[in-house]
């Protein structure tokens, strides 16, 4: 960008024939960056994108009063996003994501912000964050990732794009993501008591080590995107997001014992060192992976709270709703699970920061 775009940029300087479309959305010119989730197999990536779609709803409901403007835009696609928020909110875990082979309408989220600038109302600075949602059912998502490891160039990238099977969305996602969001669940944690591992037996190729499956899934992308930086923008975060944090409450201390530091993931001040050192304690593999790229790497603790009962069928545990009359804020507290909503605002303005770089 020129040094007077930078500067008509910076004081949020929209030329006059443009202000009879302001408040029109779609019109106006955004910085767009790609953002991508990517998990294995119940990771709790559809629950943590509907976490963050349910908070960025109510957060667009507050901005209304306010003078810095937030707008969410949901694109379904061939998803079920917004049905699966409203599951959350009646307190149920959203299904297993199905296989999807046709993928010609990309779901995804749109984050806009509209904020005044110094200069008054005249002179706003609209920035858009795109973030194309990758939520392929993790077994879908493991089986193509060698299909990224086998593409070195932009050619074969393409040639991959159109051999289909979902195998399109993966490479745009590959060749446009500027940051990369893995979700990791907790119970993934190979050595603590809690440890779960992912059912590797039920597909080809897969290890039983969850770190090892994160490092396969993560490496090729990061590979790629080095070998063609000149085709394709550059990685320039990454944000991890440790899922069914709840789980890991009950073993702080021993988690504390076995890191040698303090462990809080929801304590602000430590949080991001928390789980830093539980990333290399437990997932040393991905953590060497990720913190060598000299890339500015976060850590995003997130936790639906259980209700201590399950849902009809069994298999999954229900969760906790706000009641109205617990909180002073009887007003917004309808409808809301109980969750790491501070966590997924922090998640919102991270997105921000890194969207509206220019
Ligand atoms: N205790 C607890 N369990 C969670 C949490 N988030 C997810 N889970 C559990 O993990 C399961 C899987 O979550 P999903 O969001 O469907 O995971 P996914 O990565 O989308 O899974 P696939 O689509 O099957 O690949 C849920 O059904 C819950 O049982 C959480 O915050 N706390
Ligand atoms: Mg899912």
């Amino acid at each position: 960008m020129s040094l007077i775009n930078k500067f008509k940029d910076f004081v949020g300087y929209q030329p006059s024939n443009d202000v009879s479309n302001k408040t029109s959305m779609l019109d106006r010119k955004v910085t767009t960056k790609t953002i991508v989730t990517l998990g294995t197999m119940r990771a709790g990536k559809t629950t943590f994108l509907s976490g963050l779609g349910a908070t960025a709803q109510y957060k667009a409901s507050e901005s209304a009063k306010m003078d810095n403007k937030f707008r969410f835009i949901p694109k379904e696609g061939t998803g079920n996003l917004l049905d699966d928020i409203a599951e959350l909110r009646c307190g149920h875990f959203p299904p297993a994501t199905p296989i999807i082979n046709n993928s010609t309408v990309k779901p995804a989220f749109a984050f806009e912000w509209e904020d005044p600038t110094f200069f008054g109302q005249h002179f706003t600075v609209i920035r858009q964050a795109d973030m194309p949602v990758i939520d392929y059912a993790g077994e879908q998502l493991v089986q193509l990732m060698p299909k990224v490891k086998s593409a070195r160039t932009i050619d074969q990238m393409m040639a991959l794009k159109a051999s289909g099977e979902g195998t399109d969305q993966l490479t745009v996602t590959v060749n446009q993501a500027s940051a990369l969001l893995p979700v990791i669940n907790a119970e993934r944690a190979e050595g603590l008591p809690i440890f779960k591992p992912e059912p590797y037996e039920k597909i080809k190729g897969m290890s039983k080590h969850p770190d090892v499956n994160l490092q396969r899934m993560l490496g090729p992308i990061i590979e790629y995107k080095h070998d063609n930086r000149k085709y394709c923008p550059p990685l320039e975060r990454i944000g991890v997001v440790v899922t069914a944090c709840d789980l890991l409450f009950p073993i702080t201390q021993a988690i504390s014992e076995r890191t040698g530091r303090p462990f809080d993931p929801l304590k602000p001040e430590i949080s991001n060192e928390s789980l830093d050192s539980f990333m290399k304690a437990f997932f040393p593999g991905t953590h060497s992976l990720i913190s060598s790229l000299g890339l500015n790497v976060q850590y995003f603790p997130c936790y639906f709270e259980l209700d201590g009962y399950w849902d009809q069928d069994k298999t999954d545990p229900r969760i906790r709703r706000g009641n109205i009359f617990d909180s002073p804020d009887w007003e917004h507290n309808v409808n809301r699970p109980k969750y790491t909503e501070y966590w997924f605002n922090r998640i919102i303005e991270w997105l921000k920061e890194f969207a509206t770089r220019v």
